[in-house]
């Protein structure tokens, strides 16, 4: 484990996170089996914090703020930021082939995939009278994963690792968009993949609950009246 304990002289880093956002989900899986204690500030996304944007105007989470006001905005940046600290799973695999290998498949994640998870989650946000097509334009992406896990064990090779905490958060948005439908189609070993890691304790705790951050700004504003 690394030192966790913060003090005056070595603050925790901050992550602003969102616990039902994916990208969220895979930063702070990774936190956790690294080891790495934060300062957890849950946000809202309609009503996001000023200290969050002040360090990353762009406005998404997850958002890490290191003790030396280094930020980290993307999920990956978090993730590999965190396991080259301390990897006691190999989450980041042996050698450069299979790494590859695992950037390779979550771009398509984070790409193609997303793209459709989208649609097929939320058709009326693009002006689509149903998802029925994007869920079909996302089957050959899993039928990918089906394979691979059925060969391997798990996504990039015989371990769980980055690709797995990286692209189970979105097959999981996509698989309770319509649970029916997902539980009949020709894909057991990915399924039995997404409910082992819903079941694992690195999920579970990844899902703890924490109360929204009320912010520095705010909290030292007088009431109102
Ligand atoms: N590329 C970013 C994407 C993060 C992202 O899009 N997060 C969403 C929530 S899941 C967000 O914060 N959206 C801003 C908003 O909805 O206002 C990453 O990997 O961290």
């Amino acid at each position: 484990m690394l030192t966790t304990e913060a003090s005056p002289l070595n603050p925790l880093p901050i992550l602003y996170s969102f616990r039902r956002c994916p990208y969220a989900m895979r930063a702070r899986l990774a936190l956790r089996v690294a080891g790495q204690a934060v300062e957890h500030r849950e946000i809202e996304l309609k009503n996001k914090p000023i200290e969050m944007l002040q360090a990353s105007p762009k406005g998404t989470v997850p958002v890490l703020v290191l003790a030396d006001a280094t930020v980290l905005e993307q999920s990956l940046e978090i993730m590999r930021w965190a396991l080259g600290r301390n990897d006691p799973d190999g989450w980041l695999g042996d050698d450069e082939a299979s790494r590859q290998d695992a950037s390779g498949l979550i771009a398509q994640n984070d790409g193609e995939f997303k793209f459709h998870l989208d649609r097929y989650k939320y058709p009326h946000r693009y002006g689509l009278p149903d998802g029925a097509a994007h869920r079909e334009l996302a089957r050959g992406f899993l039928q990918q994963l089906e394979a691979r896990l059925a060969h391997g064990g798990f996504l990039s090779g015989p371990r769980f690792g980055l690709a797995d905490a990286a692209i189970a958060p979105f097959v999981r948005q996509f698989a309770h968009t319509d649970k029916t439908w997902f539980a009949q189609q020709d894909w057991p070993v990915l399924a039995r993949w997404l409910a082992d890691f819903e079941m694992s304790a690195a999920f579970i705790t990844a899902m703890e609950k924490h109360p929204v951050w009320p912010g520095v700004a705010r909290d030292t504003a007088p009431a109102a009246r």
